[in-house]
């Protein structure tokens, strides 16, 4: 596997993507960092893997869009998050970590389709690999961690937490573009599968999508 790369620019992971895709060989390992706001995200390509990181401190709605909390008492602002995508010809792992945010306290955690803004209906629905012909989706057939990115954690006594999630597919280009954290554990009851109470905290990731190996479930 590739070592860690520099932080790249967003643009230049999209278009090291569409080199693998197309089959050309791409090494890109290219340093830098995007300005301000204390975000970053980097990516790397090596055949057919390709792996992105991004990071944040949340901030006040309408800050930069980037890391949004709408509950300071659950997400402060500050409160440091880090996204790590993977992803080879066998699937795609998602993993999250966060520090600063309260202490012993479950979050619900899911990737969503819309980025974040000051609106917390505006990061959209849950990215779905088969998507639910009846939205909202509240079925569980549609609703359930194999078919959606769930990442729910519970946080220590000092605020930190992480977990991940790997799935035998991969997200379908430009369809999933936020992590967003809830204020409850995520339900897989019928009738409120996926739900986990309100929105406290959006994070605008840029996953990356590539062509399932395994399709549909
Ligand atoms: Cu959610």
């Amino acid at each position: 596997m590739a070592v860690r790369s520099g932080f790249t620019l967003t643009t230049v992971v999209t278009a090291a993507l569409l080199l693998s895709l197309t089959g050309v060989a791409s090494g890109t390992d290219t340093g830098g960092s995007t300005d301000g706001g204390g975000d970053r995200g980097g990516g790397r390509h090596h055949g057919a893997d390709y792996r992105l990181r991004a990071s944040g401190e949340f901030g006040p709605a309408g800050a930069d869009g980037k890391a949004v909390t709408y509950d300071e008492r659950l997400v402060p602002h500050g409160a440091g998050v880090k996204v790590t995508q993977r992803a080879d010809r066998d699937g795609m792992s998602v993993a999250v970590r966060v520090r600063g945010v309260a202490a012993d306290h479950t979050f619900g955690v899911h990737v969503h389709t819309g980025v974040c803004t000051a609106d917390p209906d505006a990061a959209g629905p849950h990215y779905q690999n088969v998507r639910d012909p009846e939205p909202p989706s509240t079925d569980p057939e549609y609703a359930n961690p194999r078919n959606e990115v769930w990442l729910d954690f519970t946080s220590d006594d000092d605020g930190t937490a992480r977990s991940a999630a790997w799935h035998p597919w991969q997200f379908r280009p430009g369809e999933a573009r936020s992590v967003v954290l809830h204020e409850r554990a995520t339900s897989s009851e019928p009738g409120e599968a996926g739900m986990a109470g309100e929105r406290v905290a959006c994070f605008t990731v840029p996953f990356m999508g590539g062509e399932a190996a395994s399709g549909g479930a």
